[in-house]
């Protein structure tokens, strides 16, 4: 491939043209690569090879029904304890009654994910999903990622696989991909001590993909993690993916350092830079040869980088993130939200072509221009 300085690549090179796997040795040798333009085009030939210049996002709102949580993951700005300030907890008609207010004509996907609240039984996550579809029928629900499924689990005394059926059947469409953050052990300790295993993160998933229940999936990056961890944290996504397909997409999230103990630990606060997100990206598409989508999440890379990165792998941009507050609250200097118009734009500047989507990955509408 023409424009490949390093030789290291050239190998590389000839097995991306092959559609052939690479290996983790050769992951490592595109994280320590210094010729940056040849990563990227590496990395922008897998995804033309995959989608051409496809480039995909979707109307989603995000709906936290709670921020109390007892888990104490050391990165979260978000988490509050009972009677806190700042500290919210609402009933099944309050989260439906915050929805309509915001409820925007289009809106196709409803994004839940929340603290671990203590007391809230089951059957109240039941009663929300039910409520969500039948108030806002035709939009999809994506909720609760597979830390929240654990936790689920442990207040219902049910098994993941009787949790996720329930779900499912009251209405739930897709899970989101948040609570992987790092699966090595020695990370995990440090920065998620009570949260789901990695183990029971990964189960769960294959569990909701042998359901029919499709789900994304997540890395928390740029804080104590080595470059080995991060292949590592790929890779066993990439084994559960070769065994039951049910990724649709992969969310590294640049760590935020606001509010949170970890950054304060560090004693730091500037911690990933625009090159090294774009690498990450740009590593995630090669390595990840059989997820369909690798999101550039502007909400934690920003609107501009997220249209750089269209160069360096990503396909999707997530979406229009109706009061997004997890990265808010630590500290994303990005906007609360943009509009469906707004993407577009981005998308056709760099130019490729901006697909709106649904939570599923299915085409609502190509947007061939945007009025000015
Ligand atoms: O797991 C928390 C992350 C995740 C910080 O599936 C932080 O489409 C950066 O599930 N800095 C939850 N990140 C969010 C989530 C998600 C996000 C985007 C897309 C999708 C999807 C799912 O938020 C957590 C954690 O890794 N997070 N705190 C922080 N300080």
């Amino acid at each position: 491939m023409k424009g490949i300085r390093d030789p290291k690549l050239w190998p590389i090179a000839e097995k991306v043209e092959a559609g052939e796997r690479l290996t983790f040795a050769e992951g490592l040798i595109l994280y320590q690569t210094r010729d940056l333009t040849g990563l990227m085009r590496l990395a922008n030939r897998v995804r033309e090879k995959k989608h051409g210049h496809k480039t995909y996002f979707v109307h989603s709102i995000r709906v936290s029904q709670t921020n109390i949580c007892y888990v104490g993951c050391t990165f979260c700005a978000f988490q509050r304890r009972f009677g806190e300030e700042g500290a919210w907890d609402w009933d099944v008609e309050e989260v439906v009654a915050w929805v309509r207010a915001r409820y925007q004509p289009g809106l196709t996907e409803i994004h839940v994910t929340a603290g671990h609240h203590p007391k809230r039984p089951f059957q109240y996550y039941l009663d929300l999903v039910r409520a969500l579809k039948a108030s806002f029928p035709g939009v999809q629900v994506k909720a609760w990622t597979a830390a929240e499924i654990h936790h689920f689990s442990k207040i219902a005394r049910l098994p993941y696989k009787e949790v996720l059926q329930a779900l499912k059947e009251a209405g739930l469409d897709a899970m989101p991909g948040g609570g992987a953050e790092i699966f090595a052990e020695r990370v995990r300790k440090e920065i998620a001590r009570a949260k789901v295993s990695a183990a029971g993160w990964l189960l769960i998933h294959r569990i909701a993909h042998e359901l029919g229940i499709p789900t994304n999936a997540t890395m928390l990056y740029g804080h104590i993690e080595t470059l080995e961890e991060r292949l590592d944290h790929m890779d066993r996504l990439r084994q559960l993916q070769d065994e039951t397909g049910g990724f649709m997409s992969f969310i590294p999230l640049a760590f935020q350092p606001d509010g949170n103990l970890l950054a304060k630990k560090l004693g730091k606060r500037e911690f990933t830079t625009g090159l090294d997100d774009l690498r990450n990206l740009a590593v995630a598409r090669l390595y990840l040869d059989n997820i369909p989508h690798i999101k550039g999440y502007w909400a934690t890379l920003t609107p501009e980088l997220a249209q750089v990165s269209l160069d360096w792998g990503v396909t999707d941009i997530d979406g229009t993130l109706i009061e997004e507050r997890i990265v808010h609250m630590a500290g994303s200097p990005t906007p609360e939200g943009l509009s469906k118009a707004a993407l577009a734009r981005i998308i056709l500047a760099a130019g490729r072509i901006p697909v709106e989507r649904d939570a599923l990955y299915r085409e609502v509408r190509v947007w061939d221009r945007v009025e000015a």
